[in-house]
């Protein structure tokens, strides 16, 4: 893949706050499609309030209250998880150090992105009370379908929303519970059926591994199947999960996944699936087709990380990969379909 010069295209100084005393701390993990000439990113925008003094303010939203709750702990009484610093440990309970709104940047040319003023997708429900995370979006008969994390005290889940506009998003409930997240929805039935992938995340006994499940509605998932593994001892040793929407292609069904290692370093790779029965995986990238190399991959929040939840095909067979680099910025990469097939299968 080659990165475009324009990159990072978009950063936390590019938008203004929800609030006055909250700062943005990152602006990443871009859900991606085309309507008519616009490129449209569902962009990940995490906050947090500004400090005062020696804390740790966690913003948490109140569903029955309806507004945001600010806990602000004193760094004596958080049990400082120095392992990673998207957490806090605080009275026994484990809370985010931002909150993440999902919200809508547009550009006609795919690269000078502008940020709509006002979230598109902001916690509401008591399942968002940490934040709303990594949207994914398929176009389904003319209706665009989002998926994305919902997280809270109960745990990592996905809520799917759809809109007709990107203005005005209904929401159609959790379609996964706790531990699961990384749906994408694939853009068209198979056998009749939906088809989306999902990670339910490891345990003593199982690895993060993709998984395939059918519907016939979006929402009630089933027929789940497992697809792809992490393999020890390589990039993808300690997780996988799927990317932006899949492209079906004479080999298959294309798709760029993401991958981290036991370091917790973060890849792209590149995935072939059958085509009637995308649950069978046919080929995998033994080798990266992105790895964090640029400073705005290896610093940031969470450096050594790119992870793409954005994937536009272009008539001309053009691929525009966009990600998340080290969980802060938004970046894309362009390759082609041709290209990405043949990484797949060395
Ligand atoms: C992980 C990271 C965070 C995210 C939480 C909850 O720790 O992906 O960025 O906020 O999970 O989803």
């Amino acid at each position: 893949m080659k990165r475009l010069n324009a990159n990072p295209l978009l950063e936390p100084a590019d938008i203004t706050p929800t609030r006055e005393d909250f700062e943005v701390v990152a602006t990443f993990n871009p859900a991606a499609v085309r309507v008519g000439n616009e490129t449209i990113l569902l962009v990940r925008v995490a906050e947090r309030p500004i400090a005062e003094g020696d804390e740790v303010p966690v913003a948490v939203h109140d569903a029955e209250a309806g507004r945001m709750k600010i806990i602000r702990i004193d760094r004596s009484e958080s049990v400082a998880d120095t392992s990673d610093p998207r957490l806090v440990g605080y009275k026994g309970q484990t809370l985010l150090t931002s909150i993440s709104h999902i919200r809508v940047a547009r550009s006609s040319d795919g690269v000078n992105f502008t940020f709509d003023a006002n979230p598109a997708i902001a916690p509401t429900t008591p399942y968002e009370a940490y934040g709303c995370e990594d949207a994914r979006v398929t176009c389904i008969d003319g209706r665009y379908y989002v998926s994305y994390s919902a997280v809270s005290g109960w745990g990592v889940t996905v809520a799917l929303a759809v809109t007709d506009d990107f203005r005005t998003f209904r929401r159609l409930g959790i379609i996964f519970p706790p531990y699961n997240k990384d749906v994408c929805i694939f853009p068209e039935k198979v056998g009749g059926m939906y088809v989306c992938r999902h990670r339910p995340f490891k345990s003593k006994f199982n690895q993060a591994c993709i998984w395939t499940a059918y519907s016939s509605d979006l929402v009630s998932w089933g027929r789940h199947a497992m697809t792809m593994e992490p393999l020890a001892g390589t990039w993808q040793s300690e997780r996988v999960g799927c990317g932006g929407t899949p492209i079906r292609t004479e080999a298959g069904w294309l798709e760029i996944f993401h991958a981290s290692d036991d370091d917790g370093r973060y890849c792209l790779g590149a995935m072939l699936s059958d085509l009637e029965q995308p649950e069978r995986l046919l080929h995998r990238s033994s080798r990266p087709v992105l790895l964090a190399e640029t400073d705005y991959e290896r610093t940031g929040l969470y450096g050594d990380c790119v992870f793409s939840n954005g994937l536009i095909e272009r008539p001309d067979g053009t691929l525009r990969v966009y990600y998340g680099a080290g969980d802060s910025v938004c970046a894309a990469a362009e390759t082609t379909v041709e290209e990405m097939i043949a990484a797949a299968k060395r």
